[in-house]
């Protein structure tokens, strides 16, 4: 089997070797792939000897990139913009995504890097390396360090791992064929000094108790839905921690019988619509995401809708009812 990431285009890495500096920027309300990415491209263009700024609309919510959060701006600086930087936009799979950050420097050349199967490609023939098959946006840069021939540090190995971890689950999303080409990457990361051990209990420490006492809550909210086929469950809008949806859907998907889990999130006016599906339901949640505006991967998707959580739940209804029938 050959491997699940295809050569990138010289345009794309002619574009960063040419480039004078870059801005980096990833989805806005980010998570560990979104900031590990930023910082892995990062690290590799300043072993190129080229100047960077790393931008991220934040909100930094998730307990495991809290601490990063002060290497990160909201804004392009202008003294920064004269110099024409390369933009390189990391994880995202719409123009929308990464937020207000991306407004000002929308005109500037760029690249994509992303492992999203929705979306379209919003920049130059030949300026995008996408393989939605990549367990991570890491495991994507990963392939183009390759290309430039940028040695594997201890530094850039450990962003490039924290990204592959938490993207995959820690290794829970890979299936036999994305596994062998994640793996060796993983494995040549632990080469360099990373320990999956270290990372693991780095990012499954320091939530609040009352944060977890929430997540008990929205797992108390689940109702089923569709014949019994999919779980809904809802987040009220004083629930802040980043990472408690990890937890519900985690904890959701084990019910037997079910196909999926949606999560609906009170955002006060707007609901953020997370959803997930088994791997073995044959449900494209990507697909019902898109179909309200939204994107993501087969099994893991969300969306943003305007007005009430009934709005929503109706809303989501009518988008899975038909994949369901599929
Ligand atoms: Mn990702």
């Amino acid at each position: 089997m050959g491997s699940i990431f295809p050569p990138c285009d010289e345009r794309l890495l002619d574009a960063i070797r040419n480039a004078s500096g870059a801005v980096i920027l990833a989805h806005k309300n980010p998570d560990g792939d979104a900031i590990a990415s930023s910082l892995a491209m990062a690290a590799i263009l300043e072993r190129m000897g080229k100047r960077t700024m790393l931008l991220n609309d934040g909100p930094f919510l998730r307990s495991d990139i809290r601490g990063f959060e002060c290497l990160f701006r909201k804004e392009a600086d202008d003294d920064f913009l004269s110099s024409s930087p390369l933009v390189i936009v990391l994880d995202c799979s719409t123009p929308d995504r990464p937020g207000e950050a991306f407004r000002k420097i929308e005109n500037l050349e760029r690249i994509v890097i992303d492992h999203h199967s929705s979306g379209v490609p919003f920049t130059k023939e030949g300026m995008s390396y996408i393989v939605p098959k990549s367990p991570s946006t890491t495991l994507c840069i990963n392939e183009v360090r390759k290309a430039l021939g940028i040695d594997l540090d201890e530094e850039i190995a450990r962003y490039l791992y924290l990204g592959f971890a938490t993207d995959s689950g820690f290794y829970h999303f890979l299936s036999s064929e994305t596994a062998p080409d994640a793996l060796e990457a993983a494995a040549s990361f632990c080469r360099a000094g990373v320990s999956p051990y270290d990372v693991y209990d780095e990012l499954h420490d320091g939530r609040k108790l009352s944060d977890i006492k929430d997540m008990a809550k929205v797992i108390e909210s689940a109702e089923p839905v569709l014949g019994g086929r999919f779980l809904l469950a809802y987040q009220s809008a004083d629930m802040k921690d980043g990472k408690l949806s990890d937890g519900v859907y985690a904890s959701l998907l084990e019910t037997e019988g079910i196909l999926g889990v949606a999560l609906l999130k009170d955002k006060e006016g707007t609901v953020e619509i997370g959803l997930r599906s088994k791997h073995k339901s044959g449900v494209d949640v990507g697909k019902a995401a898109a179909s309200i505006g939204g994107g993501g991967h087969m099994h893991a998707a969300g969306a943003t809708v305007e007005g009430s959580m009934d709005k929503a739940r109706e809303t989501i209804l009518s988008v899975l009812e038909p994949l369901i029938r599929e």
